[in-house]
């Protein structure tokens, strides 16, 4: 007699078991009280699926799903488990695995290109709302895409008209998901060490969108069915993400709203305020929420807002809108991943603005207990609920857009509850970081002076670096895990460089002020950060702008003096509480890159051992970086430590 699993009644979360972060603490609490569920419950309520987490369940035909658990006490003799069609776990761990970093590839990558098409349409002339403000980012960029800078008139160099440049480059970049010769052109930004072993691992992708379909392909049934293969095209699409979509989104992002440079902001649910209309935009393309900056700061909208008795307009966001905003404007986070619901329960979200990515469906059922607005703006990213409003978003007509929505949520602050509820905690922070304004900070280049990166890592004062990245994870105590590795790398003298989610945590939990040094630091970290004025955890943005961190990996290795290739150099990556695919085809491009990377929480990698090895160990032979997962977040921080001083010691800086 088979029993299908009985539904369970609802579990309440406990708040304080929940998260390390008091104004989320206070905010399950209120739900509960207001018997609104949130993830929090969900996750107690539900507990995952064990063969799934194992990475050893088909379901890529209809005879199965086939599941394939290890063995109590592991694989002893042969394996000889497989699915109705023979896939060992080894194919069913690797399938799964790639088709992760398609769906992490996939995503970055269409964002990125939706980017690219808006950037064509600036340098079409075809709207006006969007424009280029840092002409020498593009600049710079224009030779990657084989796109001249320079003019020839009577045997004289000229600079060319900038207009040509931005049209040749629109045109070369969007070419790039789909080109039919050659390779992506940014591969040419890396080390060449880095870019031959691409070569002779066959790895380089040719265009964006190729990678991807290529992998759904592969792991359709009966196709590729040696993991080695099918991990291998998992590495070319990674590749395509962090050097290709992600790398010409950031780029062409900077060059139409800005480079960001350090400003100072403030993070948290505190940041929204009882008598402004509060405005939260969240999820990922700052299209739409540079609009709605706009929209938000024009004297029509402000008078508005007064004219229904609010005093002001408050722009808050969530997730890696809330990057793109702060590190350009010096927006405020309201939240990470996980307060996306809370900042609803406040009951002074009059209007929450969601593009693509991350969006929990939930929120139109939060949403519905308030008078919030919940506008959906993009033409794939649409809810079921009926109280949500779709008002699609179109670049041609952003500004028109952006006002649209704006008004509909200055109109909606008079329908606000009595039931108002901010939690008054909120921290300052400085954001903004890029591989230009960690250069200009550090002394103006990377080597050659008592205050520049490469030579405080040469001479001790800074043990390494380790990009700290990632989501939140509501399987893990939120920010727990991203707080504790971060403050045990700064307190070893290793200087954090953060984006996505995590950063967001880390501006909450006062990390990244230049305060931070004294409190927080081991001794060399913190003269340094001290004598230039940086806080030690340096915030770089959102989750495309991961592309950040290979660039200033690969500025440093330029510089000399840390080896000839990013796998040489003293630094490590982490993703504390991951949870997305996003995070996978990252985290993948980075030990593709040679980056040693750890990951909290778990991997579905348990149930295929030989798979696991493949990633934690050959692939350290194959690129210079490799996998590892540990859930403890002080062995975490030192595995990473013991990385760098591995690294170190073949420098032979290491004293
Ligand atoms: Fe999403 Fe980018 Fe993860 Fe945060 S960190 S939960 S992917 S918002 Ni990228």
């Amino acid at each position: 007699e088979t029993k299908v699993s009985a539904v369970k009644a609802p579990q309440q979360a406990d708040p304080m078991e929940a998260s390390i972060e008091v104004s989320t603490q206070e905010m399950i609490r209120r739900a509960q009280k207001l018997q609104i569920e949130t993830v929090f419950d969900r996750a107690v309520t539900m507990k995952p699926c064990a063969i799934g987490m194992q990475g050893i369940c088909c379901k890529n035909c209809a005879m199965g799903p086939c599941r394939l658990p290890l063995p109590k006490g592991g694989v002893q003799g042969d394996d000889t488990r497989k699915g109705l069609c023979g896939a060992t776990p080894n194919t069913i761990a690797a399938r799964n695995w790639i088709r992760m970093i398609a769906g992490g590839a996939a995503a970055h990558s269409d964002h990125g290109r939706g980017v690219a098409l808006t950037f064509l349409s600036v340098a079409r002339k075809e709207t006006k709302d969007y424009t280029i403000k840092d002409p020498a980012k593009l600049i710079s960029i224009a030779p990657y895409f084989g796109v001249a800078t320079t003019v020839e008139v009577d045997g004289k160099k000229l600079d060319r008209d900038i207009d040509e440049i931005a049209l040749g480059v629109a045109e070369a970049a969007v070419a790039e998901w789909g080109k039919t010769d050659g390779f992506l052109s940014y591969l040419k930004r890396a080390p060449q060490p880095l870019q031959d072993k691409w070569e002779k691992q066959g790895v380089k992708p040719r265009n964006i969108d190729r990678e991807i379909v290529e992998i759904m392909h592969r792991t359709h049934m009966g196709v590729d069915q040696d993991y080695k293969n099918l991990l291998k095209q998992g590495a070319r699409a990674s590749i395509a993400d962090g050097w290709g979509g992600s790398m010409i989104g950031t780029d062409l992002q900077d060059v139409m709203f800005g480079t960001p440079a350090p400003l100072q902001a403030e993070a948290n649910l505190g940041v929204m305020k009882a008598d402004h209309v509060n405005i939260i935009v969240h999820g990922h393309e700052p299209l739409l929420s540079e609009m709605i900056v706009a929209a938000a700061q024009s004297q029509e909208m402000i008078d508005l807002a007064k004219q229904n008795g609010a005093k002001g307009i408050q722009l808050s966001g969530i997730c890696c809108t809330a990057n793109e905003l702060l590190q350009r404007h010096g927006i405020p986070p309201a939240g990470t991943f996980l307060q996306q619901e809370l900042a609803i329960i406040t009951g002074a979200c009059d209007a929450m603005v969601v593009d693509v990515q991350c969006i929990f469906q939930n929120l139109a059922n939060v949403a519905k207990c308030f008078h919030t607005k919940l506008i959906t703006t993009h033409p794939i990213a649409r809810m079921e609920q009926e109280n949500v409003i779709h008002i699609e978003f179109d670049e041609h007509y952003a500004m028109q857009d952006a006002m649209r929505i704006v008004k509909m949520a200055v109109e909606n602050f008079q329908n606000r509850g009595a039931e108002v509820m901010i939690p008054q905690h909120k921290t300052t922070q400085i954001a903004g970081f890029g591989v230009e304004s960690i250069q200009y900070h550090l002394g103006g280049s990377f080597r050659g002076s008592y205050y520049t990166l490469n030579d405080n890592i040469i001479n001790g004062r800074i043990r390494g670096i380790a990009g700290v990245v990632g989501c939140n994870n509501a399987r893990t105590k939120h920010n727990e895990e991203h707080i504790t590795i971060i403050k045990e790398l700064i307190k070893n003298d290793v200087i954090v460089l953060t984006t996505g989610c995590s950063a967001i945590a880390a501006g909450i939990h006062g990390l990244l002020t230049p305060g931070a040094a004294a409190v927080h630091c081991g001794p060399g970290l913190a003269e340094v950060c001290e004598t230039v004025g940086i806080p030690p955890v340096l915030h770089l943005g959102s989750c495309v702008d991961n592309s950040r961190i290979l660039l200033a990996a690969t500025e440093v290795v330029k510089a000399g003096g840390l080896g000839n290739d990013i796998c040489d150099l003293p630094a490590a990556g982490s993703a504390p509480e991951w949870m997305s695919e996003k995070a996978i085809s990252i985290g993948q491009y980075f030990v593709s890159s040679g980056v040693y990377t750890v990951f909290g929480y778990s991997l579905p990698l348990e149930g295929a051992p030989v798979v696991k090895d493949y990633l934690y160990k050959t692939m350290e032979d194959m690129y210079g970086g490799m996998w590892d997962c540990e859930a403890d977040p002080v062995k975490h921080a030192h595995k990473m430590i013991a990385h760098i001083d591995k690294k170190r010691k073949a420098l032979g800086i290491d004293k």
